[in-house]
């Protein structure tokens, strides 16, 4: 039915057949509804039945219909809270009253709380609730205040008590006062507290108690007491003993603010007049009382280094005077001092002249120093604590002679101290660099440094060229001392000193050497050569070469080129030009004579020979040779032909002959000896010779006795003096070709002539 009431409105809806629709309704609060929906909900014919919550009452109608107007039939019913009676202005004192209200002001559920204040008590229920038919659960409870003990005022004071509602309840405060001369032991004030108890115990009033007394020193006292002793009230009495006089009062009471009216009088001792030690001493009192008074026992003891006078011990009387009068403290005396050479003293005089305290300073005069203690004191004993001390002049370091010098000071004050003054001199050779003379100063120091001696130095040395020189610097390179020493290269020879020395004069003794080159021996070109030759160094010297040529004729024997060595000689020898040699020829032929010229040497370029032969021989060839530059001679030699004598023939029968030939038939030398036949007679001479002139010694003999021999051999004869005047002519010639031959070159067609043609001479 529902569904299809629903589906039917969503039907309607759309085609407005719908039922009539109330507004929603809401809840109420504290209320709930119970609704029935016919045709939907909150439509037509709906119905809500509302019912409120405990502690609640509807106002209004309990069931609604949703009518065909489209309204509820009635207005929504509400729900109102039941209400309790307003406690609000309901009395309640002595405390407080909370109260909670949940829902409305003293309604349903409402609570209210009940406290007594501090010092009350609650009488009734502390919490009541206004519960759903609107009855508070309890009635308001009452709070009535505590009461304490009740208490009295104390002896010799009194109370007031005040404030309270009910004479010692909670609240009541009460004041306890004491009597003059009393005060009170307790609180002033108790309260009576919430607690019904009171805050302190009662106080009590005790007598003021003055300070307890003594009597004063060297007094008597004597007091009475109405309460308690020294307590307020009491009065006490002083007295002093004899030798004290009493200052202040003599009588005092304890009043009542615990105070003595009074304060206790002293009893001082009778003054004796305050004394004070005299200079340089001291005084020590023993005061039984009190300071230079009566019974007072002073000792006067001088310090040290001073002497009493007078009497040590004294004592202050009870009259108030000393029994002596003060003494006095003299200083000890030293022995005078005396300043010390070179210095002063100033003293100090505290107590007189080298006395006692007396303080002596030294110091010294500038350049010297103190030796010893500077101050000197005199001492208690009378002696001085030191001796014045000497003033030593001041030393400078020891100083020493510097290398190659010598120091010499002065020593005013002692050696090297103040004043002294050192002189350096350098030895010969050296030279000072620096101050030559320093003094020791007053500070005790040099016013220079000692100076330095230098070598001299001399000027610096070069190395000769092709030299080299090697120093020693005993004192510093090319300084005195200095010795250089050269050496040349192998070749060259030193000119000059080797050595030299850089004298103390900062010279050099000798100048430095040269290094020449070696001369080998001078050169000459060997005879018909020459020479040339190269000088690297100079002629004829190391290095030099030279090339020796020979003219024209001339052959070289020996080594074209030497060089001149570095021993200074020569490699080797100058070659010779040697001229060219001809074929030897011997000196001496058998039968005749060479005379040569030569010119170079025996028989070579130059050489000239002429030959002539021995008498009885003729000269065969050129008589002189030549040696040509090629080494030839001009032609062969000559040769010496014996001269020839006529050939003897034809002799007479009777006659015989027996010949000797030497040399050759017939010539030069030849003997014949003839003899005759037995019966003949020899008319002539027997022996004939031919002679170096081409003729027989005689003519040959005859053998006489036969005529016909006579007549041949006189034939003979008349021919053989012809032909002597033939040769004659011939002679001539010669001797003219001779002369000619001298003055001129041999004439080849003539030589051939002589060479064709024997010897005339020896032509028969
Ligand atoms: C009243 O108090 C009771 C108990 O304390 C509680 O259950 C109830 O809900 C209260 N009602 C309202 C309306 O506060
Ligand atoms: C050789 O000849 C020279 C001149 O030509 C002459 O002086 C000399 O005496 C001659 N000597 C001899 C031994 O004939
Ligand atoms: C010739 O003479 C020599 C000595 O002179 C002699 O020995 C020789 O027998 C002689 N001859 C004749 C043939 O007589
Ligand atoms: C010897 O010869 C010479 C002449 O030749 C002559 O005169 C002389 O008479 C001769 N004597 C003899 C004895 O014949
Ligand atoms: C249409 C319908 O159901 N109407 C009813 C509404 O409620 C009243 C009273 O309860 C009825 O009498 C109607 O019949």
């Amino acid at each position: 039915m529902t569904s299809f009431s629903d589906e039917l409105n969503e039907r309607c809806s759309f085609v407005f057949f719908a039922a009539i629709a109330c507004n929603h309704l809401a809840d109420p609060a504290h209320a709930s509804q119970l609704c029935f929906h016919p045709f939907g909900s909150d439509r037509f014919n709906s119905s809500c039945l509302f019912s409120c919550e405990l502690g609640f009452r509807l106002v209004g109608e309990s069931q609604l219909f949703c009518q065909a107007s489209g309204h509820w039939s009635q207005p929504l019913p509400l729900c109102q809270v039941e209400q309790c009676p307003d406690l609000s202005h309901t009395k309640f004192s002595g405390g407080t009253m909370i109260c909670r209200h949940p829902v409305g002001p003293h309604s349903y559920n409402s609570t209210c709380e009940f406290r007594c204040y501090e010092g009350f008590d609650l009488i009734g229920e502390n919490l009541t609730r206004c519960d759903h038919s609107g009855q508070w659960t309890a009635s308001v409870p009452a709070c009535t205040i505590k009461k304490c003990p009740a208490i009295f005022p104390p002896v010799s004071g009194n109370m007031a008590c005040v404030g309270a509602v009910e004479p010692f309840s909670f609240g009541s405060q009460c004041n306890f006062t004491c009597q003059d001369g009393f005060y009170l032991t307790g609180d002033d004030t108790l309260a009576c507290l919430a607690s019904g108890r009171w805050s302190k115990p009662t106080p009590t009033c005790t007598v003021v108690q003055c300070s307890s007394i003594k009597a004063p020193l060297h007094a008597h006292m004597q007091c009475k007491d109405p309460v308690k002793e020294h307590s307020y009230g009491s009065t006490c009495i002083v007295q002093c003993e004899h030798g004290f006089d009493l200052i202040g009062a003599n009588m005092t009471e304890c009043s009542s603010h615990a105070n003595w009216s009074h304060a206790l009088p002293n009893c001082k001792a009778k003054r004796c007049n305050p004394i004070k030690s005299p200079p340089h001493g001291s005084l020590s009192c023993s005061d039984p009382n009190s300071s230079f008074s009566f019974g007072s026992r002073c000792t006067e003891k001088c310090d040290e280094g001073f002497l009493l006078n007078g009497t040590s011990s004294f004592e202050c009387t009870s009259l108030g005077v000393w029994s002596a009068d003060m003494p006095s403290c003299l200083a000890k005396r030293c022995p005078t001092l005396n300043s010390t050479a070179h210095g002063s003293l100033i003293c100090s005089d505290p107590h007189g002249n080298f006395s006692f305290g007396s303080r002596c300073r030294s110091a010294c005069e500038e350049g010297f120093i103190l030796a010893g203690t500077a101050e000197t004191e005199c001492t208690s004993s009378g002696t001085w604590s030191s001796d014045v001390p000497r003033c030593l002049a001041k030393r400078c370091s020891g100083l020493k002679s510097p290398p190659h010098g010598s120091l010499i000071c002065s020593k005013p004050h002692g050696e090297f101290s103040f004043r002294s003054r050192c002189t350096t001199t350098c030895e010969e050779g050296f030279i000072l660099n620096g101050t030559a003379v320093t003094e020791c100063t007053s500070l005790g120091t040099w016013s220079t440094d000692i100076p330095h001696c230098l070598a001299k130095r001399c000027p610096t040395l070069k190395s000769p060229p092709h030299g080299s020189s090697i120093c020693s610097k005993p004192h510093g390179e090319f300084s005195f001392g200095s010795r250089c020493t050269t050496t040349c290269k192998e070749g060259f020879l030193l000119t000059g000193t080797a050595d030299t020395e850089c004298t103390s004069a900062g010279k050099w003794n000798e100048d430095i050497p040269q290094c020449t080159a070696k001369r080998c021996p001078t050169l000459k070109s060997p005879p018909h050569g020459s020479l040339i030759c190269s000088k690297p160094h100079g002629e004829f010297s190391f290095g030099s070469q030279c090339t020796t040529t020979c003219e024209e004729g001339f052959i070289l024997n020996g080594t074209a080129d030497t060089e001149c060595t570095s021993a200074g000689t020569w490699s080797t020898d100058i070659p010779h030009c040697w001229a060219l040699q001809c074929p030897l020829l011997a000196e001496t032929s058998q039968h005749g004579t060479m005379n040569c010229s030569h010119p170079n040497s025996p028989f070579s370029y130059g050489s000239t020979c002429d030959f002539a032969c021995s008498e009885g021989f003729w000269l065969r060839g050129t008589p002189t040779m030549t040696c040509h530059t090629s080494g030839l001679w001009s032609q062969n030699p000559p040769t010496c032909q014996p001269v020839q004598c006529e050939t003897i023939s034809a002799l007479p029968s009777s006659l015989s002959m027996n010949c000797s030939h030497p040399l050759g038939d017939f010539s030069f030398g030849s003997q014949c000896v003839f003899t005759c036949d037995e019966g003949f007679s020899m008319n002539g001479t027997s022996m004939l010779v031919c002679s170096s002139t081409g003729f027989w010694s005689n003519s040959p003999p005859s053998c006489t006795g036969m005529s016909l021999g006579t007549a041949m051999l006189m034939y003979t004869g008349v021919g053989a003096s012809s032909a002597v005047l033939v040769l004659i002519l011939i002679g001539l010639v010669l001797l003219v070709m001779w002369q000619f031959r001298k003055r001129g070159p041999p004439i080849m067609a003539e030589d051939q002539a002589w060479e064709e043609t024997e010897n005339p001479a020896f032509e028969f």
